[in-house]
């Protein structure tokens, strides 16, 4: 179910520890009591480093059906999510070394969750093909329109998903990289399914954004990987895939997104911004360990003061962030009384580790919390302003990272 490394998944060089969460039930196990969700087994958390590539990573890889197999993790309609669509439609129609206009190009996305990528990219493309390896997941977007294969992308399907999707001219990868054990053989998979013109596009939660921001919440057992721009295209190019285009996009607390041809060629400027901001990043990595500590016991001194005072706290968002946040800190149920989340999928569970039910957003009009701990901190502006009213009668939102902060 679950094999511990010692090598580098990138280069088999050997890796060293950089921090440990100590050991976390799975972040997206939301169970149907509380019993269940309170002994879950447990999994070794730590953050490590190769030193010999500097790819950053877990030191363990759960079997991927057991994570997503069937999945409660639904893309959320949120605003700041449909402005990066609106983005990274831009920048592909900007893009200058594609050699066929977007609206030729056959589009395929893997892990594509609910679709909601593809609804919005489809009037701008010949056609749309999701790939989702959650069968629940991929249901609901067939079911909403947007023709999904239910089934995991592995170097062993890729011939029948070619068969089935014909070459691809648009390949797109978001926040699913870092989902994988065998990261050579699916971007070998990824250059197979590609046109020889094709090109792939891959985003993912970006390894400097998270070093910089303190956000230990990032790591959590279905993100294997922590993606720099230079990991990443050595990556790609040895599998050969040429990373053309970088640029780092707002969405999940800073992602960073590429675009890569099987032929190569020049890179664009944005590409060589971010290039050359990652010359410090194995030094990050040593800053962030002191961080994660230093805001883990920070955070439990400052909510255990609050509720003495008499406060009650919920989460805002049952985020799999939040698991690794609770579990970190030891808070359970008895400190937090509920996770509110808009996803029905996940109401009414219960949280791993720290029990804690999840309920409705409308809990909010009539047993409000003092306060709310932002466990969906990447939707802060959203949240805050659909909150208005709460914030207004007095309700509070604490910001957990960097350091710990009382937002008015
Ligand atoms: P959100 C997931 O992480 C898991 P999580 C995964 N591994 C990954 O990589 C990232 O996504 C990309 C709710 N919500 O996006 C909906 C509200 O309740 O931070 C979501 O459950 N009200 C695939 O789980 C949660 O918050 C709202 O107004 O850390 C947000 O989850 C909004 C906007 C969201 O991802
Ligand atoms: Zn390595």
């Amino acid at each position: 179910m679950y094999r511990i490394l010692t090598q580098c998944r990138a280069c088999s060089g050997s890796i060293r520890q950089v921090v440990s969460l100590g050991h976390t039930p799975l972040a997206n196990s939301l169970m149907a009591t509380r019993g269940e969700a309170m002994s879950l087994p447990k999994f070794p958390l730590n953050l490590c480093v190769c030193e010999q590539c500097s790819f950053v990573q877990l030191d363990v890889a759960i079997d991927s059906k057991v994570l997503f197999e069937h999945y409660v993790y639904v893309t959320p309609n949120a605003r700041s999510l449909q402005l990066h669509y609106d983005s990274l439609i831009a920048a592909l129609l900007a893009y200058p070394f594609k050699k066929k206009p977007l609206t030729e190009m056959n589009t395929v996305e893997m892990g594509s969750n609910n679709g909601a990528f593809l609804r919005v990219l489809r009037p701008h493309v010949k056609r749309v093909v999701g790939i989702e390896p959650a069968k629940n997941i991929a249901a609901m977007a067939t079911a909403d329109g947007v023709s999904t294969i239910p089934e995991f992308f592995t170097e062993q399907s890729v011939s029948d998903l070619r068969g089935k999707t014909g070459p691809v001219d648009l390949f797109v990868a978001r926040h699913c990289m870092a989902h994988l054990d065998d990261l050579r053989g699916t971007l070998r998979a990824i250059a197979a399914m590609l046109s020889d013109d094709g090109i792939v596009v891959i985003e993912n939660a970006y390894l400097k954004a998270t070093l910089d921001g303190g956000q230990f919440d990032q790591i959590y057992h279905e993100h294997m990987s922590y993606f720099a721009l230079r990991s990443l295209s050595r990556l790609m190019r040895s599998c050969g895939l040429h990373v053309q285009h970088a640029h780092i996009a707002p969405v999940h607390g800073g992602s960073i997104v590429v675009i890569a041809s099987k032929v190569g060629g020049p890179v664009s400027c944005e590409h060589d911004s971010v290039w050359s901001d990652e010359e410090q990043i194995v030094d990050d990595l040593q800053q962030f360990a002191f961080m994660t500590r230093a805001t883990v016991g920070g955070l439990r001194a400052a909510l255990d003061g609050f509720i003495g005072d008499g406060a009650t706290i919920y989460t805002y968002g049952a985020t799999a962030k939040g698991n690794t946040l609770l579990n970190a800190t030891g808070l359970t149920w008895r400190e937090v009384k509920y996770a509110v989340d808009s996803t029905p999928l996940k109401q009414g569970r219960f949280l791993p580790g720290s029990g804690i039910q999840v309920v409705s957003e409308d809990i909010v009009s009539d047993r409000a919390p003092t306060a709310f701990l932002l466990t969906a901190w990447n939707y802060a502006e959203e949240i805050l302003a659909k909150q208005e009213p709460y914030r207004k009668s007095g309700g509070r939102f604490i910001m957990p990272l960097p350091t710990p902060r009382l937002l008015r």
